[in-house]
């Protein structure tokens, strides 16, 4: 068995969930923060037979989107040497990020 992790953006986590569920596939949704935003996103968590790991990848590919993001870093209101001037930097996003990872043991009481 395998455990899929995938971090993907809060605009296409409910669209994935309902593919999982329609897809007979189990999953965990968690509220999480990416570190370099700092904005919210959602991790899966996807129970999965080594087998079918292939059809929830594909399952993630199709229904995550890249998006292009941009952020401002918020000016330093310290004192005059401290100061710097906030550039806005954009980042592209997703689709999604996901690990892959062995499961040692399962159990479902
Ligand atoms: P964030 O950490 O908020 O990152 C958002 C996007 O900012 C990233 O998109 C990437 O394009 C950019 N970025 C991240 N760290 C950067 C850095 N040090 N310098 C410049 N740009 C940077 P994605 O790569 O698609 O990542 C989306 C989210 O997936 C991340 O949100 C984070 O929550 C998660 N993630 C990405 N890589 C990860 C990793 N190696 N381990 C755990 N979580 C990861």
């Amino acid at each position: 068995m395998k455990l899929v992790i995938a971090v993907v953006q809060d605009k296409d986590s409910n669209k994935l969930s309902q593919q999982l569920v329609k897809k007979g596939f189990g999953a965990t949704k968690l509220a999480s923060t990416g570190g370099f935003l700092k904005s919210g996103n959602t991790t899966f968590l996807i129970g999965v037979e080594a087998d079918r790991v292939e059809e929830v990848m594909q399952v993630i590919k199709d229904t995550c989107e890249s998006r292009e993001t941009t952020i401002t870093p918020m000016s330093n209101m310290g004192s005059a040497s401290e100061t710097y001037v906030p550039y806005p930097v954009t980042v592209q996003v997703g689709g999604a990020t996901v690990f892959v990872v062995d499961v040692e043991h399962f159990a479902h009481f």
